[in-house]
């Protein structure tokens, strides 16, 4: 039984307990509307429903229908985008945008077996940095290789700006085939880019230091600092870089940026921007302006207008020196016979691209709220009527800015990079405004309005490099747009402090005010900078390797790959050789006994050859996993260094009974 007075005192209580529940179920209420996934509840196959239970507008479900990719049906295009950071290459298809795969490149990628075997390894040894493999890289521009200035299919490229380094992926495969180190320079920021027919792969530099980055103080800046430009000689043939045919031009210690290849009447000519031609020096701590501010004071750099065939020409005819064993065109020279001249460019450039006639280049300053677009054939003729309006203070010829300047266009706030489309319309990313511009050239079906801002489209957010589809070749496609965003800020779930970088395809296929936002694609690996698309018909990838014993980086059958029938361990004194197979399920050998101290090279062949029957091949203890496709073999090496009891076993799913393809290294003390 209860007393009045607990009674009276228990009301007051259960009034706040249950203001309590019914606010805390009001918040609950909101939090839940937030969260509740709103389709589950949903009969299947209701479209309406889902339409309605979404709040999807006419703009949503245009881009979904837009995007989606149905089961069994592929992409139409491949977007090759850098992995930044990763130092991998992402291959998206489009429109769907999901990721086809990671391809390893300059990082090791244990699941593709890149940087565990001997053969990749290799790869790797081949682009060190003082003698030490350089496991990771910041990579940037991916390019394609040109036939006529169109994307081939071919291979694709991209640099490494932390180490300048380049790489060369086989797309037969998509596998890397090559890295090459600049030994010119240990950052990079211009490459890759190629020339139309990629007879040269173009790198151009960005932090100055002396050639080869020996030791020179920074007062002697002027004197022993210098920028490059390196052209790399592709061999097709061979499907490699070939450093004995490639030179460098040496160029003022400014810092060099982008760069880009003329084509059509442009062909045979570079250009690269250049930022810090104060040569600012930093070192706030002695009271110099940072480098921010130091690098950015005056109002014009220079852009480089480089004739790469009359410096191959000038190289081939002996004037090259060398330089840490690399052929390198000498400043004065490149000067003085026509290779190089500057030509200036507002304020702190970043992009420069050149449009599809190869008539005009979009330069970009950051600091500068329009593109400024030069005219090729202007440019020339300044050049003929000795247009120029002095040298700098190395003796490069400077052109008259008035001469060359075809027209200035203001788009926004922060325009970095361009790429154009199949009707005549130029975009140009504005980082700072967070847009895409898409203006008019001065030609084609624009001659009411040419040299115009038509539209700006926002994107989420501090875009970086656009690319539209086949959007930097002799005939762009248009069609698509991808605007890469450095921040996601409020588009994604939060995945913690390191928020997703975003990918967000445009549909650009009409005219005038028309462009539209379709999708957002979070990227869990960063900074992307630039990709390029290609056409997926273009693409001509083997579904398994030709013949079985095939070695990917030699893209050759070796004879003493094992096969079938002759799985063995041999034995040399302490050097032992064991050659495996691997099919459905099981590896033979599948004990392999050996002793403390023995050196081992294992061979391993898959001789599978159906589709999608790869293998993996991990060594636990030795550091090894190995992907075998249908067909591959390779290569591992490792000295025994204590007695014990090593389970191999693969590490892909392959079959119902995987979990028994296995087998036991014993190690006898
Ligand atoms: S550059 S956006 Cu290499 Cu612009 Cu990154
Ligand atoms: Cu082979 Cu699992």
């Amino acid at each position: 039984m209860q007393s009045k007075s607990t009674k009276s005192r228990f009301l007051p209580t259960l009034l706040i307990l249950l203001a309590v529940v019914a606010l805390g179920w009001l918040v609950g209420c909101k939090t839940k509307t937030a969260n509740d996934p709103v389709t589950t509840k949903i009969a299947a196959g209701d479209t309406d429903a889902v339409i309605a239970a979404r709040g999807l507008t006419p703009d949503d479900v245009y881009a979904a229908v837009k995007t989606f990719v149905p089961t069994g049906q592929k992409d139409e295009y491949v977007m090759f985008a850098s992995g930044g950071h990763s130092g991998q290459m992402l291959a998206i298809g489009m429109p769907s945008m999901r990721i086809l795969k990671v391809i390893g490149v300059f990082t090791p990628e244990p699941w593709q077996g890149w940087g565990f075997s001997d053969e990749t390894k290799a790869v790797f040894a081949e682009a060190q940095v003082e003698g030490q493999d350089m496991r990771w890289a910041d990579t940037h521009h991916p390019a394609l290789t040109e036939t006529g200035g169109e994307y081939d299919g071919q291979y694709v490229f991209i640099n490494d700006k932390a180490h300048a380094r380049i790489a060369v992926i086989d797309l037969r495969d998509f596998e890397t085939k090559q890295m090459v180190k600049n030994p010119l320079a240990l950052s990079d920021h211009g490459g890759t880019m190629v020339t139309p027919d990629t007879d040269y792969i173009i790198e151009g530099g960005q932090y100055a230091a002396p050639l080869g980055w020996h030791y020179a103080s920074l007062d002697d800046y002027q004197d022993a600092y210098r920028g490059m430009v390196t052209f790399w000689k592709f061999d097709r043939e061979a499907g490699r870089v070939d450093p004995k045919a490639s030179f460098a031009i040496e160029l003022p210690p400014y810092w060099q940026d982008l760069c880009d290849a003329g084509k059509k009447v442009s062909d045979g000519w570079a250009f690269c921007n250049s930022f810090n031609t104060e040569m600012a020096l930093g070192g706030i701590e002695d009271g110099n302006p940072p480098f921010e501010a130091g690098a950015s004071q005056r109002d014009m750099d220079y852009l480089h207008i480089i004739d790469w065939r009359k410096a191959a020409q000038l190289v081939a005819d002996g004037k090259a020196r060398e330089v840490e064993g690399f052929r390198v065109l000498p400043l004065e020279t490149a000067a003085k016979e026509g290779v190089l001249y500057f030509l200036p460019e507002p304020k702190s450039p970043h992009g420069v691209d050149v449009s599809p006639d190869g008539k005009y280049l979009v330069i970009s300053g950051k600091l500068d709220p329009h593109v400024t677009i030069f005219g090729f054939e202007k440019i020339q003729q300044a050049i003929a009527d000795g247009k120029i309006s002095g040298t700098d203070s190395y003796g490069v010829p400077i052109i008259d800015f008035d001469a060359a300047l075809e027209q200035q266009i203001e788009l926004g706030l922060g325009p970095l990079h361009t790429q154009f489309d199949d009707k005549g319309y130029a975009y140009t990313s504005l980082f700072l405004d967070s847009a895409v511009a898409r203006w008019t050239m001065g030609e084609g079906d624009f001659s009411e309005a040419p040299w115009s801002l038509v539209q700006k489209i926002p994107v989420h957010y501090n875009v970086g490099h656009i690319a539209v589809a086949e959007g930097d070749t002799v005939s762009p496609d248009g069609g698509y747009l991808v605007a890469m965003n450095k921040w996601s800020i409020d588009r994604f779930l939060t995945v913690g402090p390191l928020h997703p970088q975003n990918f967000q395809l445009v549909d650009i296929t009409g005219e005038g005010e028309s462009m539209k936002l379709l999708y957002d694609m979070a990227i869990g690996l960063g900074e992307p900078h630039y990709a390029q698309i290609i056409k997926a018909d273009k693409l001509k990838a083997w579904d398994v390797y030709p013949e079985v014993g095939w070695e990917p980086i030699q893209q050759k059958k070796l004879e003493d790959a094992p096969v079938l029938g002759n799985e063995r361990v041999e034995r040399d004194g302490n050097q032992v050789n064991v050659y495996m197979t691997t099919v459905r399920s099981h590896f033979t050998p599948e004990r392999v006994e050996i002793k403390k101290g023995d050196h081992v090279t294992w061979h391993i062949t898959n001789v599978e050859t159906a589709k999608d029957a790869t293998h993996g091949f991990a060594m636990p203890g030795y550091d090894v996993n190995l992907s075998l496709e249908p067909g591959e073999t390779a290569t591992f090496q490792f000295d025994a260094r204590r007695g014990g009891v090593y389970s191999y076993y693969c590490s892909e799913f392959c079959s119902a009974l995987h979990l028994e393809m296995t087998g036991y290294l014993l190690i006898e003390d």
